[in-house]
């Protein structure tokens, strides 16, 4: 069993900051379960897009409001505290934060946390690899 608390991660590799948002991984790959589990604030004002193009990711918003794209249909959502969404088909998505959106974020395959977005916005697809320090297969 693995008990931890959000604070513990603060200024750890787990605590990632972006210009657009912040994201805190109180599960990676290492913990070797199958997923990964983010806390993940989007800052307020922000316009970010993203492409998962090699991972489903769960996004549950439990504070704040904005609104998501789904770009790849043009379709638009509000976004509040209880919704979620579920990019099961690697849509393109643009969420735009008008107050800090807090986010419970779970990605499958799990998030390393040695993905950088690329110009895409695409996290590479990265596993672990006990034979290897990583195996990156590009998107
Ligand atoms: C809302 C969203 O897509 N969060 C993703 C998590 C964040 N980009 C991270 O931890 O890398």
């Amino acid at each position: 069993m693995i008990v931890t608390h959000l604070s513990d991660l603060d200024g750890t590799e787990r605590d990632i900051e972006t210009t657009n948002w912040r994201s805190r991984r109180l599960v990676l790959a290492r913990e070797n379960v199958g997923f990964s589990f983010h806390d993940t604030v989007i800052y307020a004002g922000t316009e970010s897009k993203f492409w998962y193009a090699n991972h489903i990711e769960a996004v549950y918003c439990v504070g704040g409001e904005g609104t998501l794209v789904n770009d790849d249909t043009g379709e638009t959502f509000e976004i509040k505290d209880g919704t979620l969404y579920l990019l099961n088909g690697h849509e393109h998505h643009t969420v735009r934060a008008k107050t800090d959106l807090r986010m419970a974020c779970v990605f499958n395959p799990p998030v390393t946390g040695r993905e950088v977005h690329d110009e895409h916005g695409v996290y590479p697809l990265i596993t672990e690899d006990e034979n290897s320090d990583s195996e990156e297969v590009s998107a």
